[in-house]
């Protein structure tokens, strides 16, 4: 094994410098799914279709991403702090945070990689398939004020989150680090989270402190936050400078990946086989219903496809659960012919941005949003 390179400390945050390091890789033509893959997939699971049934959803069904290990915290050492650029540097306990204002905001996340077992080639990295989803009701402490109160100069530009875990990724050491734009740090609606339905953050989800930034990709969403970090120049961070990036070529800069793409997702009817998971239901109508949901603006229309995308039919819109929530939708089949079918369901928002059938391909796998299939046997 060849030694990683340390990467040198450039903010006393525990931030890290990005050096050159390896492409990541993509699949041979056809490579199967391998053990590495595999081991990512049991790690961070995905939510299961029929949990698209709940508003919010339930925590152990919430999809996870941890890329290195859950840090082992201790409530009693734990600070944020708050720094970098500020003109006054505070540190704060959970005690200090939860005394502060208290807002519940309900929001969907999604993994920026979600769709990508499906490219071809296939990105190696976590092998979502469309399960990278969940919505949940995070309460804790607006961000901004506490930016305020820390004095924002006027040379800022960015502000890094970091979390408490630590790892190697690409031979680049580091701890979990994103930088979000100065503005969308001072969103009205960003919050630094301490509770999630209600209970305090279990381990998995970032106890005790992460950062919620609805409408964000996951990757923005920090968790076992340790410091919040106010920059005078852009950040050079792996997540932000190398990781989540749009591009075709391994040595193109590419472009950010920010906020989520429209998806819907259909709760698939019926029941399924074990092996394939192709569903079956007897011929006649049945409810096809399940949650859309975009970061860009609010999902302003759904449509459904019961012949692999030959002809679309509208679905009727539920309400959204909250603002920066899914909403749900349905349709119903009238499935009148026994036969072999494909179901398709497709989002678009208030923005005009819609799915594609098929995904433009890049190279991490990132922000695809190409319509769930979902294949129907109708029997007798
Ligand atoms: N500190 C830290 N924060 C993190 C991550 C991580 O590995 N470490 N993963 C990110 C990614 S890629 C995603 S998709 C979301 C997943 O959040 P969840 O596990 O609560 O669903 O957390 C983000 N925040
Ligand atoms: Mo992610």
């Amino acid at each position: 094994m060849s030694r990683p390179r340390r990467a040198v400390p450039e903010y006393r945050d525990g931030m890290t410098r990005t050096e050159p390091s390896a492409p990541a890789r993509v699949a041979a033509p056809g490579e199967g799914i391998t053990a590495q893959e595999l081991q990512l997939a049991a790690r961070n699971h995905g939510m299961p279709a029929e949990a698209l049934r709940y508003d919010l959803t339930p925590v152990g069904l919430h999809y996870l991403l941890i890329h290195y290990d859950i840090p082992d915290l201790d409530r009693s050492t734990w600070r944020l702090r708050v720094g970098g650029a500020v003109r006054r540097p505070v540190e704060l306990t959970l005690d200090d945070l939860r005394r502060r204002p208290r807002v519940t905001t309900t929001v969907t996340l999604e993994c920026a990689g979600n769709g990508r077992a499906r490219l071809e080639p296939r990105p190696i990295s976590q092998p979502w398939l469309v399960d990278a989803v969940g919505t949940a009701a995070w309460t804790g402490t607006p961000l901004a004020p506490l930016l305020a109160e820390a004095g924002i100069p006027p040379g800022a530009v960015e502000v890094a989150f970091t979390g408490a875990d630590h790892g190697i990724e690409r031979g680049v050491e580091q701890d979990y680090a994103r930088a979000l734009p100065l503005a969308e740090a001072l969103g009205p609606d960003v919050l630094l989270a301490y509770e999630m339905n209600g209970m305090p953050l279990p381990p998995q989800h970032g106890w005790p402190l992460r950062l919620v930034v609805p409408g964000w990709y996951g990757m923005a969403q920090v968790k076992w936050l340790t410091a919040v970090t106010v920059l005078d120049a852009p950040f050079t961070g792996f997540q932000n400078a190398v990781a989540y990036r749009l591009k075709r070529a391994a040595d193109e800069p590419g472009t950010p990946v920010t906020r989520i793409m429209p998806r819907a997702l259909m709760i698939p009817p019926g029941y399924p086989d074990f092996m394939s998971r192709t569903r079956f239901v007897a011929a006649g109508e049945h409810l096809v219903h399940g949650r859309a949901w975009s970061g860009w603006a609010p999902v302003s229309r759904v449509e459904v496809s019961a012949d692999g995308g030959a002809t679309w039919a509208d679905a009727v819109l539920g309400p959204p659960v909250d603002r920066h929530a899914w909403r749900g939708w349905r349709w119903v089949w009238p499935a009148a012919e026994p036969g072999e079918y494909e179901l398709l369901a497709r989002a678009t928002d208030e923005a005009g941005n819609t799915q594609p059938i098929d995904a433009p391909w890049n190279r991490q796998g990132m922000a695809n949003n190409m319509v769930q299939r979902v294949p129907v046997v109708v029997t007798r």
